[in-house]
Order: C-alpha cells, then sequence, then structure tokens
C-alpha cells in the first residue's frame, strides 16, 4: 500500500513510513498546496523533460519533482536575502574544498515542511516514491568527516539564520564509486553530474577570472612604488549555486561552487592548421582544476594540481565576497565588521596572502592597515595533526605557480618573526619552529602555520584535540598567541540525522520530550528520567528492530548474504585508515571466531559485524585492510561449525545515502582509534544519537560523549592519549612483549600469516601484521586485551535487553550538545561575531565558557 493509499481526506490518518506511523492531517488549504504540487510537477515533466507521465521514468519523476520543491527554496532565498540586505548584516563564509552533501531531496522537503504533502501528491500521481528518491546521486563532494562536516555546518547556519554561505569546487566527478572485486577494492570514476542537476543554478554570468605563474614587476605609483604581478595564465571561475535552506524554510543560503573553464574554448589557428587534440590543450589544463575531487583524507598528496584547485576556489571565492561586500559599503575598510571568513583546513589557506594582495596591490590600502583586516576577517579549523596530512608546498613550486603571493608570504613571515624575537629574544629554534618557511628538507610553505598567523581565531575540534594542538604542532605559535587557540566541539545536524534518517525514532522521541525537542535538543534530557520504563524501552527495541530489518535487506541486496535482525549489529563506518584501526576489530573477529569454534555451545550472543568505508586508492596498506576484512568474512560466513553466532560485512561503496539506513540500525558503534588520533569524529555523535552504544577509546570528541551520556554507560578501553604519548616518547612500547602476553592475539596473527585466510597465501598480508609486529605505530598490540574483554562485557550486556534499552536510551538523552546547531552557535558568538536567529538560547548553558 502506498502513503497516498493510507490518507483520507479532512481527518486524521496515519501515513506509513518504513518504521512506524503518524497521524498526519490532510487540511482543505493542504488540499489546494497538494493540487498545486501535482500540477506542478506535471507542467514540469511536460516542459523541461517533454514528456507525459505515462512514459515517465523515475528520474523524470524526481528531476520535476525536485524542480518544483527548488521553487519554494527560491522564495525563502530571496526572501532571507531582502532582509539581510536591507539590514545590512554580517556575512559569513565558510571555505571549504570539499562538502560532502549528499541526497537533497528529503532534505529539502523536510525543511520545507513539505514531506508529507509532496510524498501525497507523488503518490497520487502513482510514482513510487522510493525507487524516484533512488534516483537522485549522491553528491560525494568530500572525502569524509571534513567534508561532511561543512555540508551540516550548512544546514546549521541556514537554520540560526546567519546570512553568508559555503564557497567550493563544482568538481566533475566527487569520490571514487567503490567496487569490491574478489574482496579487493577497486576505484571507479562517480557521475553524479551526468543527468541535469535540478537543485542548482548556473550563473552564466557570475565568472571570474583567475591568474597562475608569470612573474613580478615593481612600478612607480604615487611617488614610491608598487608591485605588480604579470601572471602568463588565466581561467575562468563560472558559479554554480546549489540552495541550502533551514529546518522550518525561513532561511536559506547559496553554496557556491566553482566550476573551472579556458579563456577560449579552442585555439582556432591550431585547429585549422590541421592540430585538433593540441587545440584543446589549454582548455584541458584549465578545466583539470574542476574535474576531480582528490581522494585522500589524511595525505597531503602534494601535486601541483591540488595548490592549482586551492588557489582556483580561494581566488574566485574572495573576488566574490569582495564585490558583494563593496556593492553594499563602497570600500573595504570595514571589511571584518561585515565579513567572516572561515578557512575549513589549510586547504584554502592561500587565502591569508590573496587577501593581502587584493587589499594592497589592487585596492592600494597600506600593508600596516590590511594586515589586521586580513587577521580580524579569517579564522581557521584545524581538523588533524597527523605529520603526513599538514599541508606544506616547496618554495619553488610555490613561486612558480603564485610568484606575488610567495613574496606576501615572505613579508608575512618577515613581520612575524620580528613580533616573535621581541617576545623570545635570543630563541632561534622558537624563530625556526615558528617561521612560515620549514628550512629542514628543502624550503617548505606551512601551510598551518599561515593560517594560524593569518587568523584571529583558530579552532580545534573537539577539547581533547584542542588540547593536544597547544601542546604539539602549535605549541610556540600558542605560545606567541595565547589567546588565538579555541574549542569548538563538532556536531552534527539532527534534521538530516535522526529527523529524516529515523523518522519513528523521531517520532517517539516528540512523543516523550514534547514536539518541541525538534526545535530544542536539549529536551532529550527528559528521556533519562524514563529509561528505566519497559513500555518504551520496547518501543525504542522495536523501532530499532524495524530499522535492523531495513538494512538487514540492504545486507542482502547488496551482498548477498541474510544476517538475522535480531543479532547484536556491530559497526564501524568510516574511512579505512589505520590510525581509526579497522584492524584492531578485524584481529579481535578473528579471535572470537576462534573462541566460538573451541567452545561452540557456550551461550555466545550472535552478532553481525558491519565495515564500511574506502580507502585512498594509493593506500596500499588501507587496501589491505579491506582484503582482509573481506577475506574473513568469506571464511567466517560459510563456516556451520559456528552456526551463524558471528557474520562478516563489508558494504562497499560506502556514503551518505548508505549511511542513513546503516546509523538508525546500529546496536554497537565502533570509534576505537589510538588516542590522540582522532580529531573529533563525527559518525561517533550520529550513531549516539540514534541509540547505539559505542565502544571506543578516550580519543575526539568520545571523551565529551562519555561526558554528557555519562561515563557508566559508555563502553571506554584502553591507553589514553598521554599513556600513547609518553609510550612513544619513552620509546618503551614493545609489540612483541603485547603479543606474546595476549594468547589470542598471538593466535590470530599466526593464522592470518600462515594464510589461514588466504587461501594458503602467505605473502597477502605480511606487511599488514609485520607492522604490528615492527613498529605498531598506531598501538594495536597494546590495546588489543582491554578491546577484547570489553567486548565479552558488551556480550553480557546484551544478554540483558533491558539494560541495553536503558542505556541506548540514556545515550541518546545525552546528545543535545552534539547538534550542529550548538557548534555554529559557538563559532557566531566567539569567532565570527554575529547574532542567530532565536532570542532563545537553548544551548547557552551547556557551552562551556
Ligand atoms: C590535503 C592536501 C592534499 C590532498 C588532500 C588533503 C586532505 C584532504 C582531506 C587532508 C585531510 C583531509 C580530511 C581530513 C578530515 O576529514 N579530518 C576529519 O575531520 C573531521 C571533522 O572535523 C573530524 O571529525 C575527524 O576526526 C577528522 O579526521
Amino acid at each position: 500500500m502506498n502513503d497516498s493509499q493510507t490518507r483520507q481526506r479532512g481527518k486524521a490518518v496515519h501515513i506509513s513510513t518504513a518504521a512506524g506511523a503518524a497521524p498526519v492531517v490532510i487540511s482543505p488549504q493542504d488540499e489546494e498546496a497538494l493540487s498545486a504540487i501535482k500540477s506542478e510537477v506535471l507542467s514540469r515533466l511536460l516542459l523541461a523533460a517533454a514528456k507525459d507521465a505515462s512514459i515517465a521514468t523515475q528520474r523524470d519523476w524526481f528531476v520535476a519533482a525536485a524542480s518544483v520543491a527548488r521553487d519554494r527554496v527560491i522564495r525563502s532565498w530571496l526572501a532571507s536575502e531582502r532582509v539581510n540586505v536591507a539590514a545590512g548584516r554580517k556575512r559569513v563564509y565558510y571555505l571549504s574544498l570539499e562538502f560532502l552533501i549528499g541526497r537533497l531531496f528529503t532534505d529539502v522537503l523536510s525543511n520545507l515542511g513539505l514531506k508529507e504533502a509532496f510524498d501525497a501528491a507523488l503518490g497520487d500521481l502513482g510514482v513510487d516514491l522510493n525507487r524516484m528518491r533512488d534516483t537522485e546521486p549522491d553528491a560525494a563532494l568530500g572525502n569524509g568527516g571534513l567534508g561532511r562536516l561543512a555540508a551540516c555546518f550548512m544546514e546549521s547556519m541556514a537554520t540560526l539564520g546567519i546570512p553568508g554561505g559555503g564557497y567550493g569546487i563544482r568538481y566533475d566527478h566527487g569520490l571514487f564509486r567503490q567496487v569490491i572485486k574478489d574482496g579487493w577494492q577497486q576505484e571507479y570514476p562517480e557521475t553524479w553530474l551526468s543527468f541535469a542537476n535540478p537543485w542548482e543554478f548556473g550563473r552564466a554570468e557570475v565568472v571570474y577570472d583567475v591568474h597562475f605563474g608569470g612573474h613580478t614587476e615593481m612600478v612607480p605609483s604615487r611617488g614610491g612604488e608598487r608591485a605588480v604581478w604579470r601572471p602568463d595564465e588565466t581561467v575562468e571561475a563560472v558559479a554554480f549555486d546549489l540552495p541550502i535552506v533551514g529546518f522550518h524554510g525561513h532561511h536559506a543560503n547559496p553554496l557556491r561552487l566553482w566550476s573551472a573553464r579556458a579563456v577560449d574554448p579552442l585555439r582556432l589557428d591550431a585547429f585549422n592548421s590541421g592540430d585538433h587534440v593540441g587545440a584543446l590543450n589549454e582548455q584541458v589544463r584549465a578545466e583539470a582544476i574542476s574535474k576531480v575531487l582528490y581522494p585522500s583524507d589524511a595525505t597531503a598528496a602534494g601535486r601541483e594540481l591540488r595548490l592549482r584547485q586551492e588557489y582556483f576556489f580561494v581566488s574566485a571565492s574572495l573576488q566574490d565576497i569582495l564585490r558583494r561586500h563593496i556593492e553594499t559599503f563602497g570600500d573595504l575598510h570595514a571589511l571584518p565588521e561585515q565579513v567572516a571568513i572561515q578557512l575549513n583546513d589549510t586547504h584554502p589557506s592561500i587565502a591569508v596572502p590573496e587577501l593581502m594582495r587584493i587589499l594592497v596591490d589592487i585596492h592600494g590600502v597600506a600593508w600596516d592597515e590590511a594586515w589586521p583586516l586580513v587577521n580580524a576577517t579569517l579564522s581557521y579549523t584545524n581538523h588533524t595533526l597527523l605529520p603526513e596530512a599538514l599541508e606544506s608546498w616547496p618554495v619553488p613550486l610555490f613561486e612558480r605557480l603564485l610568484p606575488r603571493h610567495q613574496q606576501i608570504i615572505y613579508r608575512i613571515n618577515a613581520d612575524h618573526l620580528n613580533v616573535a624575537k621581541r617576545k623570545f629574544p635570543g630563541d632561534d629554534a622558537m624563530m625556526a619552529s615558528v617561521s612560515l618557511i620549514d628550512e629542514n628538507d628543502g624550503r617548505h610553505v606551512r601551510m598551518g602555520h599561515l593560517a594560524f598567523v593569518g587568523s584571529h581565531r583558530v579552532n580545534g575540534v573537539s577539547a581533547l584535540h584542542t588540547d593536544l594542538m597547544r601542546k604539539t604542532v602549535f605549541r610556540d605559535l600558542h605560545a606567541l598567541y595565547p589567546d588565538r587557540i579555541v574549542n569548538k566541539t563538532n556536531g552534527i545536524t539532527f534534521r538530516r540525522w535522526l529527523y529524516q534518517a529515523n523518522p519513528a525514532l523521531t517520532r517517539l522521541l516528540c512523543d516523550v520530550c514534547g514536539g518541541e525537542v525538534l526545535d530544542d535538543p536539549s529536551r532529550l534530557a527528559h528521556l533519562r528520567g524514563q529509561s528505566g520504563d519497559a513500555a518504551l524501552q520496547d518501543r525504542a527495541s522495536a523501532i530499532k528492530r524495524a530499522n535492523k530489518a531495513a538494512l538487514s535487506n540492504m545486507i542482502a541486496e547488496q551482498v548477498g548474504i541474510r544476517v538475522d535482525p535480531d543479532a547484536l549489529f556491530d559497526v564501524q563506518i568510516k574511512r579505512i585508515h589505520e590510525y581509526k584501526r579497522q584492524l584492531l576489530n578485524l584481529l579481535e573477529t578473528v579471535a572470537l571466531y576462534n573462541a566460538i569454534r573451541l567452545e561452540p555451545d557456550r551461550a555466545w550472543i550472535p552478532r553481525v559485524k558491519i565495515f564500511a568505508g574506502k580507502a585512498a586508492a594509493s593506500y596500499t596498506q588501507a587496501k589491505l585492510i579491506i582484503k582482509l576484512a573481506n577475506d574473513i568474512a568469506a571464511m567466517v560466513n560459510t563456516d556451520p561449525q559456528i552456526r551463524g553466532l558471528l557474520k562478516v560485512i563489508f558494504l562497499p561503496n560506502y556514503n551518505v545515502t548508505c549511511a542513513e539506513t546503516i546509523i538508525p540500525a546500529a546496536d554497537l558503534s565502533e570509534q576505537i582509534s589510538t588516542a590522540g588520533m582522532e580529531a573529533s569524529g563525527t559518525g561517533n555523535m550520529k550513531l549516539s544519537l540514534n541509540g547505539a552504544l559505542t565502544v571506543g577509546t578516550y580519543d575526539g570528541a568520545n571523551v565529551e560523549i562519555a561526558e554528557h551520556v555519562g561515563r557508566e554507560n559508555i563502553f571506554i578501553f584502553g591507553l589514553t592519549a598521554e599513556e600513547v604519548a609518553a609510550r612513544r616518547q619513552a620509546g618503551t612500547h614493545d609489540p612483541a612483549a603485547e603479543i606474546e602476553n595476549a594468547p589470542m592475539l598471538r593466535n590470530a596473527l599466526a593464522q592470518i600469516e600462515s594464510g589461514a585466510y588466504s587461501g594458503g597465501d602467505a605473502e597477502r598480508f605480511k606487511s599488514l601484521i609485520g607492522n604490528l609486529r615492527g613498529k605498531d605505530h598506531y598501538m594495536v598490540t597494546a590495546d588489543f586485551d582491554a578491546y577484547y574483554a570489553m567486548q565479552r562485557h558488551i556480550d553480557e550486556v546484551w544478554h540483558r535487553p533491558r539494560e541495553w534499552a536503558r542505556l541506548a536510551l540514556l545515550n541518546i538523552a545525552g546528545m543535545a550538545y552534539f547538534s550542529s546547531d550548538r557548534s555554529i552557535r559557538e563559532y557566531a558568538e566567539d569567532i565570527w561575531d554575529v547574532p542567530v536567529e532565536e532570542v532563545l538560547n537553548p544551548y547557552r548553558a551547556m557551552i562551556a565558557v
């Protein structure tokens, strides 16, 4: 039965959804809205796709329906823009090379409050909504956490009515599509734009020139002289806008993405002389800039194209921001009063010299006047302390590509080192450490230092991470500017990760905490007092069971394996990286498998271990981890001896869309990074919010999750960040001894090494296991026993379903703090200095001072 068949006119009825039901009243006004939607969709179909309903494909319906929804966003977009312009409000711009937005259809409709109406209208038109929704491509213009955070922040900024928006690159190809072939990851290009994108507005008239290369000259100017950059290459940046609409549809902001285009479509002279391919050379070189997302998430693949991407989008974005500012305010002298620019990691940190160049070289502002303007406008978020992810560019490359910027960086550095010398006279080590130029191994521009020095605020993304920033990578810069580093713990948008992904749980939470909880998540705390209520536990468990049944279907469809929805669903879903320690989870899987075989009649609990995530194409060890997961799965899943007590699933092509099905169905959330290495994590928040219990290390935001949900309601194990650092410093980590003292680990390693999981191939996992026996940089061997023991404790708790359900409710009850609305309010208050929409700030009591 589809939704429309359950709807009755004029009275309260139930509209069915995947898991649960809620009463929805269709009033006479709604009837009008419904028929308007229907006729608009039909006319879109006819006029835009030149098709009538009888021959339209699911995709045609999607494009037509999305366009009708888009029309409604435009209204709120233009209305908020009018108010903002009239009020001369300060704008906030979020510069990011990544926006992992996923699908927008449900997001837009539910934020506009039109989901039921569209469901009903399309149902009346005989459209299979789920099939139609599945035709929307998942926009994966990002790698992982950093890109998804940017998307959540865009939505919260729109919800809180903060004028501004995002700037990034409109990659033709986002993150690769992952295919698992014989257990190995293969990468294929992803083509999210191969059909018309109904959400975007191409702005053919918004085009900026971006220059590269050439040289600089000094020319006489007003009695002195000034620098002029004579570039030898120009690329055009063309704007495309995606509307990001906030909750309740009161505000919308654009996400403006730049596409690269050659100035001339081809070289006609070359073409006419017969060189048809050569005639396109420049076009290909220019357009390569926005061709593809860099698919690495934690290694600074220091290639020239990456620097070209960074400068391309920063230059176009700053030109756009300043044009808008000058149009409204006439000049740039009050820039920081009207504009705040947030740099998402170091990827846009070329904004520091670029803004100086625009102010000084183009607008003739004196250097000493320009610098405070730049500093007060910019701020920078750091997302990782991993040394291999810290961006630095060789000076010769920088000089060749951006000669004027290199000069500006030298001058910034000279001023900066003077400040340092005054504060720490005679301290050469300090000078070398805070310098923007790293002289250690050839000369490199340190992009993190550049962003730090150019910003008035630098933030980490969890309390622990911010603390480590002050103590490690930025220790000396922190000594120089002790007030600059602040913490802004990450958050997630509850609209997507609770209301849309888990409508049944949302309804339950509204029942228990009142509908106001949707606007004020601090009311989730009401659950606390009722977490022991058996009826409530049963309702929550039934919802989880239905979500698990849906995930089981997805698993069967995708990998052809049947799993029992009553088993414990244990999930680790994130990029594959050694520091995230999927390997620890896999070794525990092997040890558990061995233990079950040894004592098949013990009261084991049925468990499904679900893995999903992509490895950077060039990251050999991470790709081996994927292969190992699949090899273990092949063995375990077909062993009749263990009677289905353990299943191992690797779901291919993890993305935002499949996360929306996995997360509401998880019982256990694996957050097991080596302490001190995961800056924050945000998957940890999504899973807890959906009632999964966390097994994790004291790392990133896990520390704060434990504080908010109660230390006794979360399963924390293993070395702390301090212990990890102490072992590293003292060189006392001894993997051989750890392995010797952990028989189950020893056994598992020996089996894998012997080829027991690789059809006798003893070579396959040699390097992976060899690393553990060697340096074991990520301290897997040190944490193994504690992890195994914690998992067996978790088995015990699972044996007591009431206790499990109570803990799940307590976890949800403590999650309000992790709303990205709270994060954005803190940015607005402490960094951007902009007001937010509501007078009432439900988070005020929670914000740490
Ligand atoms: C840099 C230069 C060249 C090529 C690639 C890169 C690059 C790209 C992406 C470097 C790092 C990234 C991504 C980092 C990232 O996603 N960090 C995650 O950020 C999340 C949001 O703050 C945190 O929750 C995670 O803990 C952190 O790992």
